[in-house]
């Protein structure tokens, strides 16, 4: 009965039509590294995966969260190789040390599709790749901040997300790009926050006593910003408009209300919900299809009412309604 279905599967396919079955007539196998539980952008990473990625179309997803330990990653994909799935899916903690588990994912002929964040290894070891531009996000956050201090002078302080990562690197340099323009900037310090709000409060906390004098605050993403509100919080120091300016990355639900709220003063967006372009990534492949590279989520960035901007989007209401996430 199994080699029937099989066949009518591979006949189905190969007239083109799809069918999220593998050549056993089986669900699709879907291995998914995930990062960790870092982040409320992570959390609604893993659970738009959860969502799309059902036994009803066709998938069995296994998604394993590595809580940020890169040797686990390595080891969960070798697993995956070793039970032979259909699709391997990894969102890297950090951009480096994969050159040799790719290489052994490709001897075995599965095909791996790298998502959200991005790695140190050439394009020809894995199938396509799926994500946000990290640089251009870093890149907005930077030209808002010119936008808006309109030649100040800012002393500026960093906190940065996990070091290592795309996400980080990407956001920095494309940050520090346009700071090179803004003489009258003063990058004071720029530490690792590990994307957490724990990370953000302790840095933050760090900053406060080393550095009485300060304008401007970036955190690499928004729980990182909610820790370091809550260290100024503690210190009595204020921020918002016509205070101490935060920047933040992902505008996820709270943090675009934190920026409706005018705590945030610009958060940019890095789209967390991927999970249905892989899976058109995934069903192009199973219909024989070739498919890009890599594939881009487009994202935007957002300010607080009150300020005009050519840059980002000011935050209403109506904007925060029609948010997915
Ligand atoms: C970015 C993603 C980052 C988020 C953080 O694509 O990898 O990791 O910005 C998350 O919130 O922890």
């Amino acid at each position: 009965m199994k080699k029937i279905l099989a066949l009518v599967c591979a006949l189905v396919m190969a007239c083109g039509l799809f069918v999220t079955a593998n050549a056993e007539g089986d669900l699709l196998k879907i291995g998914y590294v995930q990062v960790g539980h870092e982040s409320d952008w992570r959390m609604a990473n893993t659970q738009n995966y959860f969502d799309v990625f059902t036994k009803e179309a066709g998938f069995d997803l296994e998604l394993i969260d590595c809580d940020n330990d890169h040797a686990l990653q390595l080891s969960k994909v070798r697993e995956f190789v070793q039970k032979d799935f259909d699709y391997i899916v990894i969102d890297p903690i950090q951009t480096a040390g994969w050159d040799d588990v790719l290489k052994e994912v490709q001897d075995a002929g599965i095909p791996c599709i790298i998502a959200d964040r991005s790695v140190d290894a050439s394009p020809d070891l894995y199938t396509t790749a799926v994500g946000t531009d990290m640089t251009a996000e870093g890149e907005t956050a930077g030209k808002w901040l010119e936008e808006y201090l309109a030649g100040k002078e800012a002393k500026i302080l960093v906190i940065e997300g996990s070091t290592g990562s795309s996400a980080a690197i990407g956001r920095a340099e494309g940050f520090n790009k346009v700071a090179a323009n803004h003489p009258e900037w003063e990058i004071l310090a720029s530490q690792d926050g590990d994307f957490t709000q724990n990370g953000g409060q302790a840095v933050m906390e760090d900053f406060i006593k080393r550095f009485p004098e300060f304008d401007v605050v970036v955190c690499h993403n928004d729980n990182e910003a909610y820790g370091a509100m809550d260290a100024m919080d503690a210190a009595g120091i204020k921020y918002g408009v016509g205070e101490k300016i935060i920047i933040s990355f992902d505008a996820t639900n709270e943090g675009l209300k934190r920026t409706l709220d005018g705590q945030i003063l610009c958060d940019v967006e890095c789209n967390p919900i991927q999970a249905v372009i892989v899976m058109n990534v995934i069903k192009a492949l199973q219909a024989g299809e070739t498919v890009e590279k890599f594939t881009l989520v487009p994202d935007e960035g957002f300010c607080a009412p009150g300020i005009e901007s050519a840059i980002v989007t000011t935050m209403t209401d109506e904007v925060l309604a029609g948010r997915k996430y």
